[in-house]
């Protein structure tokens, strides 16, 4: 008898019409024979080209070009289809499953003609984690299929374990005729179910990605008792050799991929990368907040990354060990045939193609790398990858940092209060957005936890959850909200970031060990200006002043776009959180 698997791609298969379905094993040789055909298409709207790059400087890395209005994710069309509107909440967009199942139906009668239809048997976190899951994913995208390899553990083993079950997460993917107006990306909670149609972007379409690990994932969490976030996880190593373990929320591109893999300028210190974009966070039976990272590789932002700002990440993306390392929209240096993007280290090369493939020089005043350029690699592949990345039970967290891109207003650091107070904090951060979504870049909006694009439900009872998880904590992590983004109203940064962002974690794991005090103030607490450690370092006393600022007038505004923020959920907001939001107003 057919098990639930087989009768699903048989389905889907009769519902797209494939020219032939290949069930992936995960292998090595199999992704150099996909990639091998991708080597000769030339159309951009196959969606399948590859162009092998410069295996000297980049071994086993190759470039792909994007369909030019398909390369960020696409929130306005992302649904989340609940049966009801209100669990879906104000956060998302919501659509009634049977009518949405009936619009993607009809864009995917017969939209895999003429293609293969990839079957990618996967887990998300290690297969022997108590965490992980199960998943398959369907794409008729080779692309797709490959990235899949790279981004998380694809293998026949999946099937085994899933036997005659249906508890795995189904992802159908298609590129449809990659139009803007058919193009979906829609979750059903309910069915463990997302269906994508019409992009072949990242976040659009490798499905065990911010789909499956974040808005299906914190719906089951809501469920099961834990938390799925957008987090990375690193450990912090002190000179005597103890490692802390931190989670950091922060929006897509704003340095998250950075902290994972910093190499710090305090000597002694070392960071551990466990994860760099999501954390899948459960209570131990130890009372602590265990961290999984659920993916195997990074899908990074190039723009901006050089030996200077992320060094091994150079390092990571010059390994060559795992098979194969995938740029996406980065500009093409023609005399060398080596990626290029804007703030990669060196001359601006000669002969360069943009990111479309066009000829480029600096004068046409375009940017040769689209900024939200991407690498897609294994971590494995990461000289600063923690030993416990592969630990199935994960990680003891001590600290979540909450993030966003503020170029005023919000100082470096503070810590909240305590777990309530935390939720809150999180809550109401804002965050200028990024060129990782389609829409305008630079715009403040609230991004609570760095979730709003994620939440898989109403944020007023994902806002209850953390603080049913935070009670059910015996030993909760501290919360500090953090800022890199601050400028001295010129534009310039006033912290100088990346590797230098360890004097900001020193201080954090000092005030974890109960070995620092600081100063109180309306958000939380700042560090008493001894506290920090500036050795090595030269910032103007002013400057430091500004990044520590807690000007209360200047909160009256935030204030109002919280509360409107907040208001949005009703009935679902917590009382606790409004009670923390009363004080904080009288306080002011
Ligand atoms: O496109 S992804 O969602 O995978 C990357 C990001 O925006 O964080
Ligand atoms: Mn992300």
């Amino acid at each position: 008898m057919a098990t639930f698997l087989e009768k699903w791609v048989e389905e889907q298969a009769r519902l797209t019409k494939p020219d032939k379905i290949y069930w992936c094993d995960g292998s090595d040789e199999e992704a150099r024979k996909i990639v091998e055909i991708g080597l000769t298409r030339e159309r951009i709207e196959d969606y399948n080209v590859f162009h092998k790059l410069s295996q000297k400087t980049f071994p086993s890395s190759y470039l792909h070009r994007s369909h030019p209005t398909d390369v960020a994710r696409a929130e306005h069309l992302t649904y989340v289809c609940h049966s009801d509107k209100k669990t879906a909440g104000p956060n998302n967009n919501w659509m009634p499953p049977a009518q949405a199942k009936e619009k993607l139906t009809k864009l995917s009668d017969g939209c895999m003609r003429g293609r293969t239809m990839y079957v990618l048997p996967y887990m998300m976190g290690h297969p022997e984690s108590p965490y992980a899951k199960a998943c398959v994913q369907l794409t008729d995208v080779s692309y797709v299929a490959v990235s899949m390899r790279i981004m998380t553990r694809v293998g026949k083993g999946v099937i085994q374990k899933i036997k005659k079950t249906d508890n795995f997460v189904r992802g159908f993917h298609s590129v449809g005729d990659f139009h803007q107006d058919r193009r979906f990306i829609m979750h059903f909670p309910d069915e463990n179910l997302v269906w994508s149609i019409g992009s072949g972007y990242g976040g659009n379409a490798l499905l065990g990605k911010k789909c499956f690990s974040l808005r299906i994932a914190s719906w089951l969490g809501l469920k099961e008792n834990w938390l799925a976030e957008h987090m990375i996880i690193i450990g912090v190593e002190d000179p005597q050799g103890k490692i802390t373990y931190i989670a950091a929320a922060m929006p897509s591109a704003c340095g998250k991929t950075n902290l994972a893999m910093m190499e710090p300028a305090l000597p002694g210190y070392k960071v551990w990368t466990v994860g760099d974009d999501i954390a899948w966070l459960n209570i131990g039976p130890d009372g602590r907040l265990w961290a999984i990272n659920p993916e195997n590789g990074f899908f990074g932002v190039a723009s901006g990354t050089s030996m200077k700002t992320n060094p091994n990440m150079i390092r990571t993306l010059k390994a060559g060990k795992f098979y194969p390392t995938i740029f996406t929209n980065t500009a093409l240096n023609t005399d060398t045939n080596d990626p290029w993007w804007e703030g990669l280290d060196g001359e601006i090369p000669s002969n360069l193609v943009d990111w479309r493939g066009r000829e480029w020089n600096p004068s046409l005043g375009t940017k040769a790398a689209h900024p939200n350029s991407r690498f897609t690699v294994a971590i494995s592949q990461c000289p600063t990858v923690s030993p416990e990345f592969n630990n199935p039970d994960g990680v003891p967290i001590s600290a979540i940092l909450l993030g966003g891109r503020r170029t005023n207003l919000i100082p470096l650091v503070y810590e909240s209060f305590n777990w309530q107070h935390g939720v809150f904090t999180g809550g109401g951060i804002g965050s200028e957005t990024t060129a990782a979504a389609i829409h305008k870049v630079g715009v403040l909006r609230r991004d609570p936890m760095a979730m709003l694009p994620f939440c898989g439900y109403n944020m007023g009872d994902y806002f209850r959850h953390w603080l049913n998880i935070g009670k059910r904590l015996a030993h909760p992590p501290k919360i500090f909200a953090v800022n890199w983004f601050r400028t001295d109203g010129e534009g310039n940064f006033l912290w100088p970031g990346f590797g230098e962002n360890i004097r900001v974690l020193k201080w954090i794991i000092e005030r974890i060990n109960n070995k620092i005090g600081a100063k109180e103030t309306p958000i939380g607490f700042v560090p008493n200006p001894k506290d920090l450690e500036l050795d090595g370092i030269n910032i103007p006393q002013e400057n430091l002043e500004k990044l520590f600022e807690v000007n209360i007038e200047d909160w009256g505004e935030e204030i109002k776009d919280i509360q409107k923020f907040f208001e949005q959920f009703g009935k679902r907001m917590p009382e606790e959180i409004w009670k923390e939001f009363k004080n904080f107003k009288e306080l002011k």
